[in-house]
């Protein structure tokens, strides 16, 4: 799957090599600094809206399937926008997205999005069968806090929720009813096996904020979970070794803020990253650290083109799924049994 970076911070503006490598690669660029302050933390819906048409000029959906790297955490409201670009893209069945994080962004918010708040959207979009947020240490679904959540997305099924670790230090997550084990109590292996085993589509969107990683592996705007590097690589192989992907998005990489929306909305946003957000910047190794994880995941990407939708990836699939090239732990395909129940499932969910 090839790149595209949409630039609304200046987060990547210190990784030439990425740059460099993608656009090598055919990667397109949206240039939409102008209108990321106005996007930064939450924004309007004029605002979200002049996202779209900057999304449909400069990456329409006849470019296909695509990896987007959009910046700092604050823009992770840009997704749904994403996901609509990706459904328009790969035209197909329903899609499960699968959104790695920190933090479960589910808060409810009126008129327009919030970084914190765009997965009720994400999940309530036609052509969306549920969202799986996993990785989540934060105290967001801890006792204290569950509340500014909505709920009504547990109880109505669409969406699961499996933590890192738990705010309370248990072995499962209970939430509306619901309860799932954590990704500490089970071991990466056990979990890889659990979530590809809940994934009822065979079409996934994939969103990444690299908050979910310990501060070893990344330097964010955010406070850090614990997954390491190479439990989240065990995920994402796992993942497109045995689903298909039609679009995927990258948030995370620190940018100093910009904040804008009129006088109100920018000292509004300041204040709310004072009260939420590290004050301290990250140390002058975080470009290089953001990149080399950047780096990985551009380099397992471009290994799974021949899995994006056909618009973009060879048709001769069988030869491609998954890939020969593999590690084998990582290559157990699909049966075509499995494949059928999967289309059956995808079906019925299509039809709820
Ligand atoms: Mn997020």
């Amino acid at each position: 799957m090839r790149a595209a970076f949409l630039h609304l911070d200046d987060a990547l503006a210190g990784q030439a090599r990425l740059r460099a490598l993608a656009l090598a690669a055919d990667a397109a660029v949206v240039a939409a600094n102008d209108l990321g302050p106005d996007l930064r933390l939450w924004s309007r819906p004029p605002a979200l809206m002049r996202l779209r048409e900057r999304l449909r000029a400069n990456l329409p959906a006849s470019a296909g399937a695509r990896l987007v790297f959009a910046g700092s955490g604050d823009f992770h409201h840009v997704t749904p926008s994403l996901i609509a670009r990706a459904l328009e893209a790969c035209p197909g069945g329903p899609v499960t997205v699968v959104h790695i994080d920190n933090h479960p962004d589910w808060v409810r918010y009126a008129n327009g999005l919030h970084c914190g708040s765009w997965v009720g959207a994400a999940a309530r979009t036609a052509g969306v069968a549920s969202v799986i947020t996993l990785g989540v240490c934060s105290a967001d679904v801890g006792r204290g806090r569950v509340r500014e959540g909505d709920l009504s997305l547990v109880t109505e099924g669409r969406l699961a929720l499996y933590a890192y670790h738990a705010p309370d230090g248990g072995e499962r997550l209970s939430v509306g009813g619901h309860s799932w084990p954590t990704i500490e109590a089970i071991g990466i292996e056990a979990f890889v096996d659990l979530l590809i085993s809940r994934i009822a589509t065979e079409r996934v969107y994939l969103t990444l904020d690299k908050d979910v990683l310990r501060p070893a592996d990344a330097a964010t705007n955010w406070d850090q979970g614990r997954m390491s590097a190479d439990e989240l690589f065990a995920i994402l192989h796992g993942l497109l070794s045995r689903r298909r992907l039609v679009g995927a998005d990258v948030v995370g990489d620190w940018s100093r803020p910009t904040y804008g929306g009129g006088l109100v909305a920018s000292a509004l946003k300041r204040a709310e990253a004072l009260l939420d957000q590290p004050w301290r910047a990250p140390g002058s190794s975080a470009d290089a650290l953001n990149e080399a994880l950047n780096l990985r995941l551009l380099d397992l990407f471009a290994e799974a083109a021949c899995l994006a939708c056909p618009a973009t990836g060879p048709s001769r699939r069988s030869a491609c799924w998954p890939s020969a090239s593999w590690p084998r732990a990582y290559s157990r395909p699909v049966s075509r049994r499995a494949r059928t129940g999967l289309a059956a499932t995808a079906i019925r969910s299509s039809m709820r």
